[in-house]
């Protein structure tokens, strides 16, 4: 299968494992396997660690997690000598923390950067991976972990004319290295999901026009960011313990508030008076005020409601607030975004908004982007048009398994895998943060970490064994599947043109494979699914040499 492949066999380098991308879960299993004394190689696309953080430098970019939860808990020294600035951080402060790790802990010695994996391919005969990246290098591995991340695939818009722009044009996920000056230029913005609420009000300070084309509109709600004084981040760093434990006991693996409170539990001005605090609070509170938020869809509707009643509040002009109103879908069904003056910066009077839903877009010209209505001269253009999520990057290079079979095949109506870490057909292959776990809804450090130390306890679990390969058996990774659609049906999320369900991809099956269950829930299944001795999985141990 790979006689054809340029490295002979005797010059392929020999490992336990490869590790693909270095994000932060990419970094964890690194670590790990290297203090299970396993031979590691990580493979990085990127010239350094940071994954998603490495790529996406854009103006504004920012965790909208507080960083108490968004950053690692498996090493007190990391905790206690790292000191973030703010409660949700901005994008050089935590591609500086991950580069702080990676130094802290000697990781970079065991990444190849600046590669890209072309190929992975299972040898039935051997029990190995066979890794093949860009720079022709073949390596083989007894285990293969896809560190890949579920938003590392961009996506350009399908609208004609994009290569024929003869201004400046910027994709959001792909930012250069270099400062971008908006000064004095008429800038244009597609997208207006969480990347493009964030950019909005940094470029609307620069540039001298700003037009911000909406196709849907997003519900967002105020982050309301602080500093962090000295005697807060003392307090933190005393509270760590407790709250990371919080956190891994929590449905979103983080610190967010909650409540068992449904929303009609309380009369109309007593929810008013809890929406309106929560608002004030800012950060995600409006979407933990009510239990029920999710999934009854009269309440969302009156939460939704509410927060059209702000955008109306906020921008003075009633036709371009009516356009900022999201219509027709749940609110939270789309991404909850948190701005910084997203609302208050088409009060200026350089910013406009487009509703491509009046006017669509037509075509992007030499100049600028011509809609059913008009031309727009651009100097510069800022695509912030999302990703091929969840599968995207997975399926963007070959992964074949058993018998020759591809991963596009088994996944050609959909992601199917056991707790979203492993598969069938597919041995000694895992998943960090998989397309059926709860990447998508969670803390994904939380989930990294667990991920990392669920896969570390499997490999220690072979080794003990004298267990050569594992993967999942049908009918577990089928279970699985069958709760994931299961609690999917119980939501509202699936009632958004969303990545979530695959709508923003031309040609993908759609549909909810993500497990809605929450962090805690999911962590309690992965446990379970190890105490009773990996029950979904089958396991072959080697063969005697006839
Ligand atoms: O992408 P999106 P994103 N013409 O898919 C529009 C995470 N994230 O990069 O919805 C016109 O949400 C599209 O319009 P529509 C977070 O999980 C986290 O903003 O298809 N418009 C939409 O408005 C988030 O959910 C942080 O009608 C077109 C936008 O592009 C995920 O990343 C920060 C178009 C894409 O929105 C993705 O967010 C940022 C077209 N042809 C992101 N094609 C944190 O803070 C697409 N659009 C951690």
């Amino acid at each position: 299968m790979y006689g054809n492949t340029p490295s002979s066999r005797e010059t392929r380098k020999r490992l336990d494992a490869v590790v693909v991308g270095a994000g932060f879960g990419g970094m964890y299993m690194v670590h790990k396997l290297r203090e299970m004394g396993l031979s590691i190689l990580g493979i990085e696309a990127g010239s350094d660690v940071g994954g998603v953080w490495y790529w996406n430098r854009y103006p504004g970019a920012r965790c909208d997690l507080m960083c108490i939860d968004y950053s690692y808990s498996f090493n007190e020294d990391i905790q206690q000598e790292w000191t973030w600035s703010e409660q949700f951080a901005a994008q050089p402060e935590i591609l500086e923390y991950a580069k702080f790790v990676a130094t802290k802990l000697k990781l970079r010695e065991h990444f190849l950067f600046d590669t890209r994996v072309v190929r992975a391919n299972w040898d039935d005969d051997q029990n190995v991976w066979i890794i093949e990246t860009d720079r022709s290098e073949i390596f083989e591995a007894t285990y293969c972990i896809m560190a890949t991340g579920p938003l590392s695939k961009p996506k350009d818009p399908e609208i004609p004319g994009l290569d024929e722009f003869e201004g400046e044009l910027y994709r959001a996920a792909k930012w250069p290295h270099t400062p971008v000056d908006f000064a004095g230029k008429r800038v244009g913005l597609i997208g207006t999901g969480s990347t493009g609420i964030q950019i909005v009000p940094v470029v609307a300070k620069q540039a001298k026009e700003l037009c911000v084309f909406q196709r849907t509109p997003s519900y967002s709600m105020p982050m309301r960011n602080d500093k962090l004084d000295a005697d807060y981040v003392a307090e933190i760093k005393r509270n760590y313990e407790g709250l990371r434990a919080a956190a891994r006991n929590s449905a979103l693996g983080g610190v967010r508030p909650s409540t068992t409170r449904p929303y009609f539990s309380l009369p109309p001005g007593q929810r008013r008076a809890v929406l309106e605090d929560c608002w004030k609070q800012g950060g995600h509170a409006v979407l933990g005020a009510f239990s029920d938020i999710l999934t009854n869809p009269e309440a969302n509707e009156q939460v939704a409601e509410f927060a059209r009643e702000k955008i109306s509040e906020i921008v003075k002009d009633p036709e371009t607030a009516e356009a900022l109103k999201p219509r027709g879908y749940p609110i939270f069904a789309r991404r909850p975004c948190l701005d910084s003056g997203y609302y208050e910066a088409f009060n200026e009077p350089h910013v406009r908004l487009v509703d491509c839903l009046k006017e669509p877009i037509d075509r992007i010209t030499e100049t600028g982007l011509q809609t059913r209505d008009q031309h727009y001269d651009l100097d510069a253009l800022i695509l912030a048009t999302g990703y091929d999520g969840l599968t995207g990057a997975l399926l963007s290079f070959e992964i074949t398994g058993r018998n020759g079979r591809k991963l596009s095949d088994k996944w050609k109506d959909g992601a199917r895998s056991y707790l979203g870490l492993v598969m069938a057909d597919f041995p000694n292959l895992f998943m960090i943060c998989g397309p059926n776990g709860p990447a998508a809804l969670s803390n994904i450090v939380t989930l990294d970490e667990q991920n990392v130390n669920w896969i570390c306890d499997l490999i220690t679990h072979m080794q003990d064994h004298e267990l050569v390969t594992m993967e999942a058996t049908q009918s577990a990774e089928d279970a699985w599947m069958e709760t994931v659609f299961e609690l999917a049906g119980r939501t509202l999320l699936a009632k958004a043109n969303t990545w979530y369900v695959g709508a923003n991809v031309e040609g993908k099956s759609r549909g909810l494979f993500m497990y809605t269950g929450g962090y805690l829930n999911y962590s309690n299944a992965c446990e379970a699914a190890a105490r009773s001795g990996y029950s979904g999985l089958s396991f072959a141990k080697q063969t005697e040499p006839a």
